[in-house]
């Protein structure tokens, strides 16, 4: 049986998505295809205790998946289809050998029930002055995904420049029930910012950082981790 810690703000994200999605799966690691945890796993969205395992069906095929982003920081995403097949998000922005780094993470940010990604890549920034051109993908491809994440449609997240991108999480920040993204961009001088980025429909709205979102480059994934957490604690991996 699944089990679910809910509260608060979560529920209310946790409720729309889950009677919206109907994507996600939270038997264990993912369940045995045809058991009864795998059938309530595919009806229910949920991560695991830490928040780096998201069980969804991510392709849209009626089979439960497993993401996992092992530090919470999306440079690390991997999705496991329940077929058994595995793909890296970000090899398909950032190639090996292509020199970029790239971030992925996961949520119904259109609010209509199919799972989306957002996928960032751009070349490493470290520098106090960071360049403007640094970022060259950050986009939304809506689902249903697909075993390919190619998406039904795309729309960039448009920022006044392109600045390298750290991560991304998926998050709840303007407390409304949806998902909306949270983008941590280089600020130079080993600082991270914040930008929280809603949705109305397709259309993504960046917002402004503020001095109040900024993180040491070593740090900022401790200090901002709602994440998949959101989308309520299933039991069992
Ligand atoms: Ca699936
Ligand atoms: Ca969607």
């Amino acid at each position: 049986m699944q089990r679910t810690r809910i509260g608060g703000v979560r529920a209310s994200l946790l409720t729309v998505m889950a009677s919206s999605m109907l994507l996600c799966g939270c038997g264990g690691t993912g369940g045995a295809e045809g058991s009864d945890a795998y059938a309530a796993a595919v009806k229910k969205p949920c991560a695991g205790e830490r928040g780096t395992v998201l069980h969804a069906d991510v392709d849209g095929d009626g089979r439960a998946d497993v993401v996992t982003d092992p530090g919470r920081d999306s440079s690390r995403t991997r999705v496991a289809f329940g077929g058994g097949k595995t793909v890296r998000p970000g090899a398909l922005v950032a190639p090996n050998g292509s020199g970029l780094a790239a971030a992925s993470t996961f949520a119904d940010f259109d609010g209509d029930g199919h799972l989306d990604m957002a996928v960032a890549a751009g070349r490493r920034d470290t520098t106090d002055d960071p360049a403007a051109s640094a970022g060259r993908v950050q986009e939304i491809r809506f689902g249903p995904l697909g075993a390919d994440l190619k998406g039904a449609s795309r729309t960039r997240i448009a920022f006044d420049d392109d600045l390298f991108v750290w991560g991304l999480r998926a998050s709840d920040a303007d407390h409304d029930g949806r998902a909306d993204l949270a983008v941590f961009r280089t600020a130079g001088d080993g600082q991270v910012a914040r930008y929280d980025v809603t949705f109305d429909r397709r259309r993504a709205r960046t917002g402004q950082q503020d001095g109040d979102n900024a993180y040491d480059v070593p740090h900022w994934p401790q200090r901002y981790k709602p994440g998949w957490s959101d989308f309520g604690t299933c039991t069992g991996d």
